[in-house]
């Protein structure tokens, strides 16, 4: 099986801001780390999947293996989840246009012995790397992105969770001069997450700043969003204000407000449907054919012993 999962480091004083990324091997030769992105391919091959383009490719190693095809960076960024801005996924980038991410802050606290607010120029100073991931959306869409970012658990390390510390929950900014959508009351605003500790401190588990090898796009969470990609999209929380790690399972949006049909792990999972519609196949976007969806949305190998012995059609 395909797996996608590609790590490559990537300065952040050299993410810029280009119009367009034309491929992933010319914006790593651009930083000038092709060669690093080999020596990756070659130290973890069981994980990778190279996603060059057919296009391209016409210098440094290739690698053999399968091909899935990016999701275009205009369908990334113009087909959007941010139910702050919209319910209208094609409304959400003109709507977020002018979302202010400049200064921003994100507070970790709670059950830590470091407890520390990091200022966004902070954040970036994790070293930043490309991770290429499926996104599966709980309306059975999905996509393939190659995010920047780093991950989750550099930044709980630096905070020091405390043994009482089990979940971690994740806020959303609430900027309703801004977010014209925070006036509907059929919401729980703010937008929560939560994880259990060990599913935060996974090596998949990254905070993205970029995708494309740009920074984040006002729609699509900047300045700075979870990605977990082995769970449902909604997860993944976008513009992140705070990180608090508690000993409870924390309350979430969607299971608040409709914990029939959500719950609290939302793994991706083909043979557990949603009560009203089938989780069995989904819509690549720009792709016709449906495709079959897969358990933990391919990351099984990496993800699956952090279930064993529970029943996921219990913990949905
Ligand atoms: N704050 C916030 N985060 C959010 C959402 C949202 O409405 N608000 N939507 C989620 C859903 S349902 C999905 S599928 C992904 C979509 O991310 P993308 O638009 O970058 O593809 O963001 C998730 N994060
Ligand atoms: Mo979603």
């Amino acid at each position: 099986m395909v797996k996608i999962y590609q790590s490559v480091p990537v300065q952040t004083s050299e993410i810029t801001p280009e119009q367009h990324y034309r491929s992933r091997r010319q914006f790593l030769k651009a930083m000038g780390i092709v060669g690093a992105g080999a020596a990756i391919v070659a130290a973890c091959a069981p994980l990778i999947n190279s996603t060059e383009q057919p296009e391209v490719g016409v210098d440094g190693p290739t690698v053999a293996a399968p091909v899935e095809t990016l999701t275009p960076f205009e369908a990334i960024t113009n087909y959007n989840n941010y139910y702050e801005f919209s319910l209208d996924k094609e409304s959400v980038a003109v709507l977020a246009k002018d979302f202010p991410t400049s200064p921003w802050q994100v507070k970790v606290y709670g059950l830590v012995n470091k407890p520390k607010t990091f200022s966004i120029e902070e954040l970036l100073q994790f070293p930043q790397e490309e991770r290429i991931y499926r996104l599966r959306c709980v309306e059975a869409w999905s996509m393939v992105i190659p995010w920047v970012g780093f991950p989750l658990h550099l930044l709980l390390s630096e905070v020091e969770p405390l043994p009482s510390a089990k979940f971690v929950r994740f806020e959303t900014v609430q900027d309703s001069d801004h977010m014209p959508n925070l006036r509907n009351r059929r919401f729980p605003w703010p937008y929560q997450e939560g994880l259990r500790l060990d599913e935060a401190m996974h090596d998949l588990t990254i905070l993205a700043t970029g995708l494309y090898g740009q920074p984040l796009p006002n729609q699509d969470g900047a300045p700075i969003r979870l990605v977990v990609p082995w769970k449902y999209g909604f997860k993944s929380s976008k513009s992140l204000i705070k990180i608090e790690l508690v000993a409870d399972q924390p309350d979430t949006f969607w299971s608040t407000t409709a914990p029939d049909e959500y719950g609290f792990y939302s793994n991706v999972n083909p043979e557990v449907s949603h009560p009203r519609w089938s989780q069995a196949s989904e819509r690549r976007i720009g792709e016709s054919e449906r495709r079959p969806t897969l358990m933990f949305n391919g990351y099984a190998e990496e993800v699956a012993s952090l279930y064993e012995g529970m029943d996921l059609s219990v913990y949905f």
